[in-house]
């Protein structure tokens, strides 16, 4: 049997499933296994499962025996696939199991921007909802309001689809290429980026994070954005200049955001979106229901059996 390595405990459905078609090896610690261990396992498999290890030109060169990394994810900017291309290993990565769980996320981001949730909640278990107090603790609308979705694929439609169906929002999209059949379907509208972030009072950012894509949204398009604009990301830290994004809070520019996603994962806790009442933070838990990990998980080792013994299909990068 070929060899594989995880360096992520697996769900025992899985790893079982695993067993019975390579030798399995898995990092049997719940912290994240340090790179230089990572090195020194991987010297003679055939097979990695990773959730975000760089798969790049210095870990290949130390495995000599790879021939496939399969990703616990459905980005896979953490792959250099140029240099994988290189070195004849193929990359797989794990697309539809989590689009709803990551469209329900981001909708929960949306509603607790918009209505304050996160604040409000805190400030009540504080006790400081007081008899006479007539503070209406006003939010905004989400329901009739315009939606501006940036990157119609998977998780782009099915967001599209809930504040469309589940919301009775006036949905647009910015993409790189033009999808009619969708906007038929959906009946959503295409537009401009710059109409988009002019027009939208919810802005989604959905892309995959790449070279085109690293600060897509910077100084710039958050002064086109309307101050009253909320603006969500649960892409990737990266495709937002976020140090643009903490001006244009602090000078008002949007009005509120909710974020999935920082520049630097754990977000550090100086950075001063954490004290900000108007943006809700999460720590990277778009995909994070069991149901949809151990989906993922699952999808990830079929990938990676039939990219090691060529029979069945696989969803490459
Ligand atoms: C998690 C994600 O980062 O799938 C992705 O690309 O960003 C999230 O699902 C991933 O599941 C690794 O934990």
């Amino acid at each position: 049997k070929q060899k594989v390595f995880s360096e992520k405990q697996l769900p025992q459905n899985i790893q079982s499933y695993l067993e019975e078609h390579v030798d399995l090896k898995v990092w049997d610690k719940s912290t994240q296994m340090p790179r230089e261990l990572l090195l020194k396992e991987i010297k003679d498999v055939q097979g990695l499962i990773t959730t975000g290890s760089a798969i790049n030109e210095e870990l290949l060169q130390q495995a000599p025996e790879l021939k496939a990394v399969s990703t616990i994810s459905v980005g896979y900017n953490h792959f250099d696939t140029e240099a994988m291309r290189k070195y004849k290993v193929i990359g797989t990565h794990t697309p539809y199991v989590l689009d709803d769980t990551v469209a329900d996320l981001v909708m929960a981001l949306m509603l607790s921007a918009a209505r304050r949730i996160p604040e409000l909640d805190a400030m009540t278990k504080r006790g400081e909802w007081k008899k006479g107090d007539d503070n209406p603790r006003f939010g905004v609308d989400v329901h009739h309001k315009k939606l501006g979705i940036i990157g119609m694929g998977r998780i782009g439609e099915t967001i599209a689809k809930r504040g469309k169906n589940g919301f009775d929002m006036e949905v647009s999209y910015f993409n790189r290429s033009r999808k009619p059949e969708v906007e038929e379907k959906l009946h959503i509208e295409y537009k401009s980026k710059d109409d988009l972030l002019s027009e939208s009072d919810f802005i989604v950012l959905m892309v995959p994070l790449s070279p085109e894509t690293k600060h897509f949204i910077g100084e710039k398009e958050f002064k086109q954005m309307k101050n009253s604009a909320i603006f969500i990301n649960a892409s990737r830290g990266q495709t937002v200049d976020e140090q643009a994004m903490i001006e244009a809070l602090q000078k008002g520019e949007i009005l509120a955001a909710g974020l999935d996603v920082f520049e630097q994962e754990p977000v550090e806790p100086t950075n001063p979106l954490l004290t900000m009442k108007n943006v809700v933070t999460l720590p990277h838990i778009g995909s994070a229901t069991a149901e949809t990990r151990n989906a993922m998980a699952m999808l990830a080792a079929k990938n990676l059996v039939a990219a090691l013994t060529g029979k069945g299909t696989y969803y490459s990068v």
